[in-house]
């Protein structure tokens, strides 16, 4: 018999509810049907007092996410919750690990709630695409207040204990769930009224459509946060009965829309590319000492990470000066962390003393792994490579961040090449999520192995990828640049551009990025492909013709917009526009009109296009892995799930279509997938 997801046990006059449902003790349909017939047995009990906690890491984290494509199957939990409130027993909460979700909806349903110190508390529903179903909306904002409910709720972010007894959410931390407990149930306060009796003050409809302006900017297109908002100004001016049925009728629709689908593609997917098949069972080398080769931007982005994961770092630089800065640099991540709150001086602090930075190579003598991130030139690098295999052991880890040279030519010559690989994280490496793991034939499985567990220990999200031009992401990026320059060439502008992908969901489009990030590397990587670019291939030379009049984007205040002094706002520039229709004139182009539709139709579809080349050269293990990329390293936007999930759900049909256009309008320009032929 297999063990029970719930137990009861009632001894010296308290019932104990144990959840017992690994990994994170997630509202199952058993743990529901569990929890019902134990809510039954206390009702029916003499007991003072019903304890419920769970076993294992976490207090319950939710409901079942992957139950979420079939039918809601009874016991429902908002019947659960308010069976627990009304219980003529007092439940207590007695809480540890993450409250999330419907977990949090369990304890707001009891009449007490405990947590140890370092409990989170959250209602991430909205980061799938719904909204509380099981109360919280109407519960929380008559226990705390609207403003604390929007905060929490609409965000869905997580909130430390202390805050949550701040706001009145949690009764008492305390430092341990044992014996803690049994002396708070031995010596019960008075049963507060009822979460749901309660009435909510209303902060008023305008402060209602302040925050719906708000969270709109925000949000830019997801539905949810915004619905989640409308459940909560229900709490403020409906009885509970009422906003209870509406919300879970919204949250039974929004369970079914695309939105929630492709944001539960997305967390399934970030989880499942993060570990994949060929690395079942390979053990990783332990990494505790890291090199970084360069202290510019990049590389001190990493070791800002490196330190955050435990790891001491040392910085090569390439004399006492630039060490010097790159000190400087790291300083000022860490500074930034603490500012907004994300680490205590004292952690910063026992950061700062891992560190250290110098100008001798003689320094990587004991390091576990070296990571170069110095300037993207293969003779650079190799040397680079060649310097630290000079000093370190035979087995230490080499990779480079390299964003589009062929690793294989960047590791020739390197004794042992099996503990080579590429690390290819995006800037800035300590905020940003994505880390392409970058395997070539030589690369052992071990190797990889660590930089996957190196990237999670880092808090970031590994996709396995093999060699080609840009590797996953910029491959892709590529391809949706070229399109657009195609498409400025027949008949769009910039700016028609940017708001077409903004419409669709990018927080920029492809070229207030290019100004925002700077014009010259892509020149450099058009100018090195040259030699190797089909010459039938259609090629448009705007871009470079605005490098060559040193339009470099915001730095030079002149890019594809103009910036006036101190601003970063683009502002259309005629003379680019001017020397686009000119372009278009010299090629014999009738310039034609695209409509916002049209634009992102085709942009994706170059991008989808690509990404499934791609999956089917075997660069990306799955459209999963080409997915999590663009939404990790280049803003897709999320509730869209990722360009392969959104192809999908789509209609392959449709974006074949726009990939036809793009291709009869551009021949000899484009390979058709499989997926899109
Ligand atoms: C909800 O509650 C609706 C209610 O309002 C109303 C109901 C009526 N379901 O992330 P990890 C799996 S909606 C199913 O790697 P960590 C996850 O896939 C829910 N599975 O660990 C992974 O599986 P695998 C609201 C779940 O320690 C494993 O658990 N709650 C769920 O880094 C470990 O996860 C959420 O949205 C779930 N709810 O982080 C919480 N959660 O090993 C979402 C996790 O096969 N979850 N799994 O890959 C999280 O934020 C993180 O998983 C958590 C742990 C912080 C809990």
């Amino acid at each position: 018999m297999g063990r029970e997801p719930v137990t009861l046990e009632i001894r010296d006059g308290l019932a104990f509810v144990t959840i017992d449902n690994p990994p994170v003790n997630a509202t199952s349909q058993a743990v529901r049907a569990g929890l019902a017939e134990a809510v039954q047995k206390v009702t029916v009990s003499k007991v003072r007092a019903a304890i419920l906690k769970c076993t294992g890491r976490t207090f319950v984290a939710g409901g079942d996410i992957s139950e979420f494509d079939k039918p809601a199957a009874e016991p429902h939990l908002p019947d659960l919750c308010n069976a627990i409130e009304a219980s003529p027993v007092p439940w207590i909460a007695a809480m540890h690990g993450t409250v999330l979700g419907g977990g949090f909806e369990l304890a707001l349903s009891c009449a007490f709630r405990l947590a140890l110190p370092d409990t989170r508390f959250g209602m991430p529903e909205v980061n799938i695409g719904i909204i509380p179903g099981a109360g919280g909306t109407q519960r929380l904002p008559r226990l705390a207040g609207a403003e604390t409910a929007v905060e929490i709720i609409c965000s869905g972010g997580m909130f430390a204990a202390p805050k949550m007894w701040d706001a009145g959410i949690v009764d008492l931390l305390m430092d341990d769930l044992g014996d803690a407990v049994l002396a708070f149930a031995g010596k019960l306060p008075p049963r507060p009224e009822p979460a749901s009796q309660r009435k909510a003050l209303n902060p008023g409809s305008e402060w209602f459509a302040a925050k719906r302006s708000e969270l709109e900017k925000k949000a830019r297109g997801q539905h949810s946060p915004l619905q989640a908002l409308e459940a909560i100004e229900w709490a403020c001016t409906m009885p509970f009965s009422e906003g209870q049925k509406r919300e879970r009728e919204r949250f039974l629709d929004l369970r079914t829309s695309d939105q929630s689908k492709a944001l539960r593609h997305a967390f399934f997917a970030e989880r499942q590319v993060a570990k994949p098949e060929i690395l079942k069972g390979v053990e990783a080398r332990p990494v505790e000492r890291i090199v970084v080769v360069g202290g510019g931007l990049m590389g001190t982005g990493i070791a800002t990470a490196c330190l955050g994961a435990g790891c001491s770092v040392h910085i090569l630089e390439q004399n006492e000066t630039g060490a010097e800065a790159a000190i400087g640099r790291v300083k000022a991540n860490i500074d930034g962390a603490i500012k907004r709150g994300k680490l205590s001086e004292e952690k910063a602090a026992a950061q700062m003393a891992r560190l250290s930075a110098g100008c001798e190579y003689e320094a990587a003598r004991n390091a576990d792994l070296a990571v170069e991130a110095v300037f993207e030139d293969l003779q650079v690098k190799k040397d680079t490579f060649s310097r630290l295999a000079a000093v370190m052991p035979e087995h230490a880890i080499l990779a480079t961040n390299t964003s589009y040279i062929d690793p294989r030519l960047i590791f020739e010559g390197i004794a042992n090449s099996a503990r080579c690989l590429g690390l290819h994280f995006f800037s800035p490496a300590h905020i940003m999520k994505l880390v392409e793991i970058v395997q070539m034939p030589e690369t052992s499985k071990q190797t990889l192995a660590t930089g996957f567990t190196l990237a999670s220990r880092l808090k970031k999200i590994p996709v396995l990828s093999g060699i080609c031009d840009g590797f996953i992401g910029n491959r892709m990026l590529a391809a949706y640049r070229r399109q657009a320059d195609y498409m400025l060439a027949d008949g769009a502008l910039p700016h028609e551009v940017d708001a077409a992908m903004r419409a669709f969901g990018m927080p920029m489009g492809p070229y207030e990025l290019q100004d925002l990030t700077g014009l010259q590397i892509a020149w450099a990587n058009r100018k090195r492909q040259a030699a190797t670019r089909d010459p039938r291939e259609r090629y448009v030379t705007i871009a470079d013709r605005l490098c060559e009049m040193e339009r470099f984007g915001q730095r030079s205040a002149m890019g594809w917009y103009r910036y006036e002094a101190g601003s970063k706002k683009p502002l259309h520039d005629p003379a680019v526009e001017a020397l686009i229709t000119r372009y278009s004139a010299e090629q014999g182009i009738t310039r034609q009109a695209f409509s916002p539709e049209e634009i992102s139709g085709r942009l994706i579809a170059a991008m989808v296009n690509e990404g499934a080349l791609i999956v089917e050269e075997g660069i990306a293990c799955s459209a999963d892995d080409v997915d999590v990329v663009k939404l990790h390293g280049y803003g897709f936007p999320r509730w869209r799930g990722g360009p392969m999930f959104y192809a999908q759900s789509r209609g392959i049909g449709e974006i074949a279509g726009f990939m036809q256009s793009v291709a009869a309008q551009s021949p000899d320009s484009w390979k058709l997938s499989k997926l899109l032929s």
